[in-house]
């Protein structure tokens, strides 16, 4: 009923709207079937935030009708132009003409050395252009021929087309046509994707169907979706994304794939994204075309010189090579005693005459020696110092065209981590960041978990590196030592209509790409921008949405991992608790080896008298995190074990602190659950009743989570829980009992 009201409503609202539109503007009016104007009007969100609704009649006083563009035209041009008639088309309600000479109120689209002649402001452009670079825009009311235009500027072509896209957003907010004035351009230079798809479209950690790329039938059959998928990655400036799984297969080298390959680069070319593949180590070994992998033999060097050239002559614009190297059971240098920088250079010297890059990742654990010594009862390497004892040594050891890629944290993507020890500590080698924006660790694409607070805390945690402020944003834009590095996020796109499996994952996507491409952004305003585009500039909408975007991520740290514990996840899988597995083939894969729960108190000691890895990070933030009094509390039990009585900041002891985050985080998830449900007037019913359906879900699974690890807690530490606290559902059997052998994602 209360739909209906509302859906009325929405009517009368459309009709009086449309009675205040003078008659002839109606008269044109072209219905656009992607972009109704009934708020209401169900949406299957294929048309992500690049929605381009009808303005509000006020709004669109001063929108162009007509696109020009100067100097000569280029395929990158044609999808700017294209994109502006779109998104000018959907919010005027009117068709927009292209080409033709400018009119007054004309949006121009111009290079710095196009610059139309008639233009007053043309110094005053040339200057504000020159420190905007190659991928840079520029967007201000200007006067042509003494008729005021809208001139989008930029010294490439792809600075237009993200002009472009950045114009139309800010319309897409409200911002009056006439008001709009912007000056932008990206610190880093690569905001690649990493896909972890599988050559039979399968995805690895994917929660949103299928992948996104038909491998079987490409390149014969290229899908128009890949055209959109290069739209919404433009529009956020990502330029790069890594077709493959990091666990590759050797057969990605084929010049069958590489045709698939090259079939994806020529859609994405035009909208400045380049194509990378994840190759594997071993691949000349197992296609029998050499007889080691060894990097130093000469034809190992000669075969992937000989295979880069290959690629490049079909792709001339190729990226280069993700790689994961003697991480969970893949090969590399390391199986021939050879270190990392051996194995990278290698490679990129291959690729350096074409101009690729090699992103070497810092995922790894300990050694096969390491891993032997520990079996044989030496020491067992703490996971969370691994990748740094590896790479911190060879800092400055990497060619050029070398960048190590460091997931933001040194464990495994989890809820909460400090920011790697990595990115204080290699400053004469660029860094990428590696984020996953895919939710393997929070609850898949069923819980509502925006990922912008998790960025944001990350980038600007402070590596003190050099003894002075020295933010991991500033480390990746090489302010050490001007090595400039880049960020990557690992997909959460698939073959589901909506592209990422539920309306809300679609916001961690855009948050990514807003970040990767200003690192200083702020997540809330990220997430007003993204409400705003995805349902409605609306404040009773905004609002609302983006405050549950606000708080979802921390609800989740609560329900699963609080206080600094971590990778408390099924095995496998990663789906809901097993705090209590230890029995697996290594050590430093068993939730218990994490948090170390047992009568005497929880935490894993990662100082002086523990596994020291504290001292990975810079004096100033390793003194912090030593002593238990001065580490933030949301990572008390990361670097510590402390008793159960520890007295908290809160007055209350330990156990029920830990208590009160799993309560907190069920609480929170219910308070998400009921703002939504007031929303129903204001979201169409698709996406509403399908997020409202999710937040039910991930209620129920918050207090599975808060249930499960109590029961367990309690029963390895021995304390009666405390008075006024509700006691787990099921017994501890019962949750240990629970298997998901058909959990997505596997890969
Ligand atoms: C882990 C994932 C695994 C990935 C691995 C990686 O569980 O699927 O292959 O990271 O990043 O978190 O290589």
């Amino acid at each position: 009923m209360q739909r209906i009201l509302a859906r009325l409503y929405a009517a009368l609202l459309l009709g009086a709207m449309l009675s205040t539109f003078p008659a002839a503007h109606a008269a044109t009016a072209a219905p656009i079937a992607s972009t109704p104007a009934d708020p209401l009007a169900d949406s299957d969100g294929y048309d992500l935030w690049l929605r381009y609704r009808p303005l509000p009649v006020a709004g669109r006083a001063h929108l162009p009708a007509a696109v020009v563009t100067a100097g000569a035209d280029s395929p990158t041009l044609q999808a700017a132009r294209a994109e502006l008639q779109r998104g000018l088309a959907g919010m005027t309600g009117k068709p927009v003409a292209i080409g033709g000479g400018a009119r007054a109120g004309s949006v121009v689209l111009a290079r710095g050395a196009d610059l139309p002649s008639g233009l007053a402001e043309t110094n005053a452009v040339r200057d504000a252009l020159r420190p905007l670079g190659s991928e840079g825009y520029l967007v201000r009311r200007v006067h042509l021929n003494g008729m005021p235009v809208t001139l989008i500027a930029a010294n490439a072509d792809v600075g237009l087309l993200y002009g472009s896209f950045a114009w139309l957003r800010q319309l897409q907010l409200g911002t009056a046509a006439d008001g709009v004035a912007l000056a932008s351009r990206p610190q880093l230079p690569l905001r690649v994707l990493n896909h972890w798809d599988n050559l039979d479209r399968t995805v690895e950690r994917g929660y949103a169907g299928e992948s996104i790329w038909n491998f079987w039938e490409l390149p014969g059959v290229v899908d128009p979706r890949y055209t959109d998928y290069a739209r919404a990655n433009a529009s956020l400036g990502i330029n790069g994304t890594v077709l493959n799984n990091v666990n590759a297969k050797a057969e990605v080298l084929s010049a069958d794939f590489i045709a698939k390959a090259a079939a994806v680069a020529d859609v994405l070319r035009p909208y400045g994204m380049r194509v990378y593949l994840s190759v594997r180590w071993s691949t000349p070994l197992e296609l029998k075309e050499t007889k080691t992998a060894d990097p130093l033999d000469p034809d190992v060097a000669a075969w992937w010189k000989r295979k880069a050239d290959e690629i490049y002559k079909t792709i001339p614009d190729f990226g280069g090579f993700l790689v994961k190297a003697n991480s969970e059971g893949q090969p590399g240098p390391q199986d021939y005693h050879r270190n990392h920088a051996e194995g990278a250079n290698m490679l990129a010297r291959a690729l350096a005459p074409h101009h690729g890059i090699v992103m070497w990742r810092a995922f790894v654990y300990a050694s096969p020696d390491e891993v032997k010594a520990a079996k044989a009862g030496g020491p067992v390497h703490d996971r969370a110092g691994q990748a740094y004892e590896q790479f911190q040594p060879l800092d400055g050891k990497f060619d050029d065209n070398v960048l190590v890629q460091v997931k933001n944290g040194a464990i495994d993507f989890q809820p909460r981590e400090p920011a790697h020890p990595l990115f204080g500590a290699m400053p004469k080698t660029p860094l990428v960041m590696e984020f996953q924006i895919t939710k393997e660790y929070l609850g898949y694409a069923m819980h509502l978990a925006y990922l912008g607070t998790l960025f944001e805390e990350t980038l600007r945690f402070d590596t003190r590196a050099g003894n002075r402020d020295m933010t991991v944003a500033q480390v990746l834009e090489g302010a050490q030592a001007g090595k400039v590095g880049g960020i990557a996020g690992v997909a959460n796109i698939g073959s589901s209509r909506n592209w990422t499996g539920s309306t809300f994952d679609q916001a961690n996507w855009y948050a990514f790409g807003r970040l990767a491409w200003d690192q200083r952004l702020d997540a809330r305003a990220i997430a007003r921008e993204w409400a705003m585009q995805t349902f409605a500039p609306d404040a009773r909408v905004v609002d609302p949405v983006a405050d549950i975007m606000m708080r979802s991520r921390e609800a989740v740290v609560d329900y699963m991992t609080p206080l600094g514990l971590h990778h408390l996840m099924g095995t496998g899988h990663h789906h809901g608790p097993a705090p209590w597995v230890n029995n697996l083939e290594r050590a430093d894969w068993n939730p218990a080896y994490y948090h170390r729960a047992g009568p005497d108190g929880i935490g894993f000691d990662r100082g002086a008298k523990g596994s020291d890895v504290i001292k990975q990070y810079a004096p100033e933030v390793a003194r912090r995190f030593a002593d238990p009094a001065t580490t933030p509390s949301e990572f008390l039990l990361w670097f510590h074990h402390l008793p159960w009585t520890y007295k908290m900041p809160s007055g209350r002891t330990l156990w029920p602190e830990l208590i009160a985050h799993y309560d907190r985080g069920v609480d929170e998830v219910a308070a998400m659950e009921a703002s939504w449900q007031r929303l129903r007037p204001f979201v169409d019913a698709r996406r509403f009743d399908d997020t409202a359906r999710r937040l039910a879900q991930q209620h129920r699974e918050a207090q599975w989570w808060r249930d499960a690890c109590i029961a367990y807690f309690q029963h390895v530490s021995g304390l009666p829980l405390p008075a006024d606290v509700r006691a787990p559902a099921q017994s501890l059997q019962y949750y240990e009992s629970l298997r998901f052998p058909y959990a997505p994602g596997r890969g």
